[in-house]
């Protein structure tokens, strides 16, 4: 592309005198679709600031997407919050050793949970959750084929690679054979937890003892010669230095060029409310969107980018549809706790499908409902709402 077809507000951009010349001539290759090498993206940590970084990712987001902006009817179920790991900055986690400050669910008590949505729409589950010793294997396989028998069109999405790195170690299989026995048993994709940042360095001070990079990524490397698509995540905004996160993001794109499995890239930002990293500050909401713009630009082989609004809050998740992103996650139905003992604004987090389509209606772009594997569902662009759908008197 030459930069005749770019946007006038980026030939403007493109004009300023003090424009630096290294971010000229990153911007010249976004705009002929060339792919950013480390330096680049480094070169954007350190130099580009909020506008510059945002109206490249628009652009680029608008060449992939154009105003569509997805989200899901989904709900998750949380096993447990006892956890035997112990990383720095988790608020949600109880050890194993005071579990009666946590809770565990059987499942029946699960399989309760799915059966309240029994007749509503939503279109997946998620589930995570702390990692639970005597939840192993064989207890989640039965949990998936009864979710699965109870429910066989709801889209399963359930595990991170530290929950199924534990799970098959106990099992003693390799993990090919643990990742089959749970597709068999039904589970059909994974979400992206557990990456947190993944160089040593970071690990060792925030997450020491849990799956390592190398192990996150083959987890993630089987399930996807399994057919099954993932997600992968970034917690940024605490010790990481900008090369962290460029290290993170391009060990991301190597796999991703090797299986093309992944769906999403969903970059988390470190809430640090009653946790072991409460001392540092977060970041700011102009850090976050450079964020989310700079990842659009980095990660050209990931089909979407997501701001999970529980965690972001609802303002600034529409903010970042000028940013990069296209998808916002689902209407969470006040399912999920990670975030919300974390500190997180949205403290009971809920949208019913017409408050979040008005939210990105609100943003400029067109709300389309969609599934796990982003098939369209439906366009809510030019659906009327009553009053009563938007002050979310229906949960769905
Ligand atoms: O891995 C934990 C993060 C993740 C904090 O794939 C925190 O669709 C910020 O991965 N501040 C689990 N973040 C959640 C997760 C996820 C969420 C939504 C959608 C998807 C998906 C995946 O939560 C953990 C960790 O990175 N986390 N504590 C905290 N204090
Ligand atoms: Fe456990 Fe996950 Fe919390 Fe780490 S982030 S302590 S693995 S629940």
């Amino acid at each position: 592309m030459t930069t005749s077809q770019a946007s006038p507000s980026i030939e403007a951009l493109l004009q300023r005198p003090s424009l630096d010349a290294g971010l000229k001539a990153v911007a010249e290759k976004v705009l002929r679709q060339e792919r950013l090498t480390p330096e680049d993206g480094l070169l954007l940590f350190e130099k580009a600031d909020v506008g510059f970084a945002g109206a490249l990712a628009n652009h680029v987001r608008e060449r992939m997407h154009g105003d569509n902006t997805y989200f899901n009817r989904n709900f998750h179920i949380e096993p447990t919050n006892v956890c035997i790991f112990t990383c720095k900055f988790c608020s949600y986690s109880r050890l194993y050793k005071n579990k009666e400050e946590g809770w565990e669910l059987s499942i029946d008590q699960m399989l309760d949970i799915v059966k309240k949505y029994d007749g509503q729409p939503v279109t997946e589950v998620h589930i995570v959750g702390g990692v639970h010793p005597k939840m192993n294997l064989d207890f989640f396989c039965e949990l998936i084929s009864k979710i699965r028998a109870h429910r066989p069109d709801l889209h399963i999405k359930g595990f991170t690679a530290v929950e199924l790195d534990y799970m098959f170690r106990k099992a003693k299989l390799t993990i090919e054979e643990g990742m089959k026995k749970l597709h068999d048993a039904g589970l059909q994709s994974m979400p992206g937890g557990g990456a947190e940042i993944f160089h040593p360095d970071v690990r060792a001070q925030i997450c020491h003892d849990k799956v390592d990079a190398d192990g996150w990524l083959a987890i993630h490397r089987a399930a996807h010669n399994l057919g099954m698509h993932t997600n992968a995540t970034m917690l940024y905004g605490h010790v990481e230095t900008y090369a962290h996160r460029v290290d993170h993001m391009e060990r991301l794109r190597q796999l991703q060029d090797e299986t093309h499995g992944f769906n999403t890239f969903i970059p988390l930002k470190f809430r640090n409310k009653d946790n072991e990293m409460a001392h540092i500050p977060e970041v700011s909401v102009i850090e976050d969107l450079r964020l989310y713009a700079i990842a659009r630009l980095y990660m050209d082989n990931f089909p979407h980018l997501k701001a999970y609004w529980p965690m972001l809050g609802r303002q600034t998740a529409q903010l970042t549809l000028s940013f990069g992103v296209n998808d916002l996650d689902g209407t969470i139905d006040d399912t999920t706790k990670i975030y919300s003992m974390a500190g997180a604004e949205e403290q009971h987090p809920s949208l019913n499908t017409a408050q979040l389509a008005m939210l990105i209606r609100q943003a400029g772009r067109k709300p389309i409902e969609r599934d796990t594997l982003y098939n369209v569902v439906k366009d809510y662009s030019e659906e009327v709402f009553t009053d009563a759908e938007l002050l979310g008197a229906s949960k769905n």
